[in-house]
């Protein structure tokens, strides 16, 4: 799935793009069931306001979406992704997290620049975060940007702001990463991140799927994570 060259930029970089990793039609059925969470959970954030992170008619996220659709249960223990996660993080791994995250063309501001670690803490603090696009992801709707090899700073202090946790405020805009329907960026959970304002007249829409290896826990609590499915054990699918 990934080659030595991508596994060697990954480890330096913090990150590799696959481009077209999933087909138009595969994309089309995962997006449509998750457009109808995303239109309930919509619903209900408009009636209860802003959120920490997500502001209605603006950003939202609809979480542990695997464990609410079996379709979406097998997508995210697809071959691909066992393939992907048992070379860069071990022959046993769990979705650690799965969120959707839409942007609407009102959003005007960044999300701004984090870690995934900044916003819940993990032992061993690395798991890889999937950025999938379900539609075309460009620099007017809003793609991520990245800056590659700052993951190699372990994690950094995060500041908590207005609209989510924020972990750089100097000058250097980072790389954007606009994305195909289908191609998917895949990074270190400490490689900082953010995306932009969505300028288009249309919803970005992305698939956010997290893995970690199994008995990930929150080292605070000592709690072992279990947001999502187990999908490999030595090395194997087990969702098939
Ligand atoms: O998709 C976005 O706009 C940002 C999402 C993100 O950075 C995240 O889920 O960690």
């Amino acid at each position: 799935m990934l080659s030595a060259d991508q596994l060697k930029q990954y480890e330096e970089q913090g990150y590799v793009i696959l481009e077209q990793l999933f087909s138009n039609e595969e994309m089309d059925r995962v997006r449509s069931i998750i457009d109808v969470f995303d239109m309930e959970s919509e619903e209900a954030l408009k009636q209860k306001g802003k959120g920490f992170i997500a502001i209605p008619n603006q950003i939202n996220f609809t979480s542990n979406l695997a464990r609410r659709h079996e379709d979406l249960e097998r997508f995210i223990g697809d071959q691909r992704f066992v393939d992907l996660t048992t070379t860069v993080l071990g022959p046993d791994i769990r979705l650690y997290w799965d969120q959707s995250v839409y942007k609407r063309p009102e959003a005007k501001r960044d999300f701004p620049w984090h870690q995934d670690n900044g916003y819940v803490p993990t032992d061993p603090v690395e798991y890889m975060t999937c950025w999938l696009a379900l539609d075309d992801a460009t620099i007017e709707n809003g793609c991520i940007w990245i800056q590659p090899q700052s993951h190699l700073q372990g994690f950094v202090e995060h500041k908590k702001t207005d609209v989510g946790w924020q972990c750089y405020f100097g000058e250097d805009p980072g790389q954007p990463v606009p994305l195909r329907k289908g191609s998917m960026v895949i990074f270190y959970s400490l490689l900082f991140h953010r995306s932009t304002p969505n300028q288009s007249k249309d919803t970005r829409k992305a698939y956010v799927i997290q893995y970690s290896v199994e008995g990930t826990k929150n080292p605070d609590t000592g709690v072992i994570f279990d947001n999502g499915p187990l999908i490999a054990v030595g090395g194997k699918a087990v969702i098939v």
